[in-house]
């Protein structure tokens, strides 16, 4: 071919790839496979009637590079994709339009399908997975009955969030100040019968094993906040002239002899005995003081009730202005003042000495409290996963026997919620009728349905076994496959998704399903990539018209130049405003890769200075890639072919390591180019190539002198100098003389290559 045509080309390989199969990933012959496995994993979608974003290749093209060249590194490589396809927006387009969520999911999987493969992206189609199939949907239901049979899954009535506009219940993250995170709508509270799941028995697990995974700092703090371990104590005051006391709990019992009142919260049980005579006994000095009711303190929180230390607390101290209350202040820089026998003692011991003192006269305890509460399973809507659940008169709540899994969602025709909020499935008269599994009387189904994240909470194993019909995986091909190497996926994702999947984990890991081996953590790392905006940085909006369809870029310049272009945009962490000038820039890059073919020769005639960016590029690129720098990977080989283009002629030899090192990036165009100029073999599965460490050293560093540990120059010196080379170079600068002059030198610290400082 001529000229640059990504159309035709990306087409044919493309067909190709699909035809044969390419990125299969081999499960383990019962031989055992040689090659190391590596799984790679992207938060698989929400197939929504809108189409792929171009939001969504920033993360599928980052982790396809990383997939790729894993395979020419010679791994086993695990890269599956599948639909998160339960939820509201497509329950929501079926009320409106009367297509059935069934219909309307499976149009929109093809689209997103459609739209994936055009990318390029080499997912093993083969392991694809839906979470509303029934096949798939038998184990998420099948995991639900095991936490009820462990008593993890559990019904309650609980106040729960409940939303106005969309009549279900919300889980406390789903509600952002008061609104409904999905439509805006004002949240109230009301009281429903829920299935809990019990995540608080898992808090300490959760938190501690966070050790053991590679995840970003902020994922981690994330996490730990969410679950929020306080220490502390519940310290008891008595109420006068009663018989009542209130416990409280506080993270700060060195600060009891600020006490000046307590408040309970509305909820709490003695709140509505309150009245502006009732006087608690500080347990430490035994002073009279006053109990109000406020609802800066929240009854689900430690015992609902607090000591308030307006000296130490701000929302204390608010209070107790607006009341005219004493403040009292009993800590001085970390020490303890008008506070008895605590007086002048460390805070830190004087919160530990309190404690014991107290719970010797019965009057305190050791508490760890949690911010985490068990987690609301219960949607009061139709397109989502049937709890598996039957309930009879006479046997109380069962699980529907294992074998009659999965429990369908019945094909209704009217999807809305019924007026007080229940389920449409409530309306199925004849689908909830079902014989007790215990008596054989009639009893009846749970017609709530699970909320999102069920089907999302364990997907990752289901890619390891797909199509087991008689196991949700079968443990060899887990043992082998789990645990995930490297998770990518939306920081809006990595607080939730993120503790939930963990949650179930664990739990599968605990009942056996999951083999002992794999350890309880199902993610070895995990990464975030950054949001695309719209260009001239504000977001994408259907509203703003501001939206970019990756179908059309494909169109318009192909695949490859928009993938180059997305990886090439900024650092794959940050958010960035999309920008046709860039994409431009992509395909020039690749139009002079294509025309760079004509210059390819047998000849080895190349220079010295090409030889050694050859092996420079090579160890840039393969290091850029596992650490998601994709940005500047590309620079490193844009930089390589700009030192192409000088040269007459380009041995075979190192154009082929271009096109290798290109491929993860742009895999058509690559795959194209070696198909014409190279003789054997193909492109995607050429070994990775290995620079030669002597080529790619550079010869100078920048050194850094100072003085006390003050930067006072910088040099250029040859690499590796000794300390005493480097102290004899520095100090015949002009600047350090004018330093050092007069001084004694005490002490030199040295670090090779990078710094020498006099302490003086
Ligand atoms: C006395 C005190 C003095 C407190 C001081 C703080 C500062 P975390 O870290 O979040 O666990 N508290 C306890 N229960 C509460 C509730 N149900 N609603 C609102 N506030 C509550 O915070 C623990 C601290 O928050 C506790 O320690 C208590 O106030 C307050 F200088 O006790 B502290
Ligand atoms: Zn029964």
């Amino acid at each position: 071919m001529k000229e640059y045509n990504p159309k035709k080309i990306e087409e044919k390989w493309q067909k190709k790839w699909e035809k044969e199969n390419t990125f299969k990933a081999v499960d383990p012959p019962a031989s055992g496979s040689k090659k190391p496995k590596y799984y790679i994993l992207v938060e698989f979608p929400y197939p929504s009637g809108d189409g792929l974003h171009v939001g969504h290749p920033r993360s599928y093209v980052g982790l396809d590079i990383l997939a790729r060249k894993k395979r020419k590194e010679g791994f086993n490589v695990l890269f599956p994709m599948g639909w998160d396809s339960f939820g509201l927006p497509t329950e929501n387009y079926a009320i409106k339009t009367g297509i059935h969520p069934v219909v309307a999911t499976k149009e929109n999987i093809e689209v997103f399908k459609d739209q994936e493969k055009k990318l390029g992206l080499s997912f093993d189609w083969d392991r694809e997975i839906n979470t509303t199939d029934p096949s798939y949907y038998k184990w998420t239901q099948w995991i639900f009955i095991q936490l009820f049979k462990k008593g993890l899954a559990y019904k309650a009535k609980m106040p729960i969030n409940w939303c106005t506009s969309c009549k279900i219940g919300l889980a406390n993250e789903e509600v952002v100040n008061d609104v409904c995170e999905r439509c805006g709508s004002k949240v109230v509270e009301k009281e429903k019968e829920q299935w809990m799941l019990k995540i608080t028995e898992y808090a300490d697990r959760l938190l501690k094993d966070l050790d053991k995974v590679d995840y970003p700092e902020r994922v981690k703090a994330g996490q730990k906040e969410w679950i929020g371990r306080s220490e502390g104590a519940e310290i008891e005051f008595k109420i006068q002239d009663s018989d009542n006391s209130v416990l409280v709990f506080t993270t700060r019992s060195e600060t009891i002899f600020g006490c000046t009142y307590l408040v309970l919260s509305p909820g709490h049980p003695l709140a509505k005995d309150v009245n502006p005579k009732t006087r608690a006994i500080n347990p430490v000095n035994n002073k009279k003081i006053p109990v109000f009711v406020a609802d800066y303190v929240l009854t689900e929180y430690g015992t609902g009730a607090i000591m308030a230390v307006p000296g130490h607390d701000q929302r204390d101290l608010d209070f107790a202005k607006e009341h005219s209350l004493p403040v009292i202040e009993v800590v001085k820089k970390d020490v303890l003042v008008d506070s008895g026998n605590f007086t002048g003692m460390k805070s830190e011991k004087a919160r530990e000495e309190i404690i014991e003192w107290l719970s010797k006269k019965g009057r305190a305890k050791k508490t760890i409290n949690y911010k985490l509460r068990d987690w609301i399973f219960s949607r009061q809507r139709y397109w989502g996963e049937p709890i598996p659940m039957v309930n009879c008169k006479k046997c109380g709540w069962l699980p529907v026997p294992e074998k009659d899994l999965p429990v369908e969602l019945p094909k209704i025709k009217d999807y809305k919620p019924g007026k007080e909020g229940e389920s449409a499935l409530a309306k199925a008269k004849s689908w909830i009728g079902v014989d007790c599994p215990k008596c054989g009387f009639r009893a009846k189904r749970e017609t709530d349905v699970m909320p999102n994240w069920a089907g999302s909470n364990w997907y990752f194993l289901r890619y390891c076994d797909p199509n087991n019909k008689k196991k949700l995986a079968d443990p060899k091909k887990l043992e082998y496959w789990m645990p995930v190497d490297w998770y990518n996926g939306g920081m809006e994702h990595t607080t939730l998704h993120l503790l939930y999947s963990r949650f179930i984990f664990k739990f599968l890991w605990d009942i056996g399903v999951i083999p002992k081996p794999i350890g309880s953590e199902p993610y070895k790392k995990r990464t975030s990539h950054g949001m695309i905006l719209g260009e001239g940085g504000i977001k994408m909006s259907k509203s703003k018209g501001n939206v970019i369809n990756p179908n059309k870029i494909v169109e318009e310049y192909g695949a490859d130049v928009l993938r180059v272009y997305e990886m090439f945009m900024g650092p794959f962490e940050q958010t960035i405003p999309w920008d046709v000038k860039g994409l431009k820039g992509a395909q020039r890059f690749l139009k002079k890769v294509w025309r760079l073919k004509d210059r390819v020769g047998n000849e080895i005639g190349d220079g010295r200075d090409l030889e050694k960016t050859v092996h420079q590029t090579i160890k840039k690129v393969t290091e850029d890639i596992e650490s998601l720098k994709f940005n500047t990977a590309i620079s490193s080989l844009m930089v390589l072919v700009n030192e192409m283009e000088k040269q007459k002629e380009i041995s075979m030899n190192y154009y082929s390591v271009l096109l290798i090192l290109l491929n993860p990036f742009a895999p058509h165009t690559t795959e194209e180019l070696w198909e014409e100029l190279c003789d054997d073999g193909l492109c995607w599965n050429s070994e990775w190539p290995k620079y030669n460490p002597k080529l790619v050293k550079e010869e100078k560093v920048s050194l850094i002198i100072q003085v006390n540990g003050k930067v006072r120059d910088k040099i250029e010196t040859d690499i590796g100098l000794s300390e005493v080379k480097t102290k004899k170079i520095a100090l015949s600068s002009d600047k350090m003389i004018k330093y050092i002059k007069g001084n004694k030198i005490k002490n030199i610290i040295f670090v090779k290559d990078r710094l020498i400082n006099f302490v003086i």
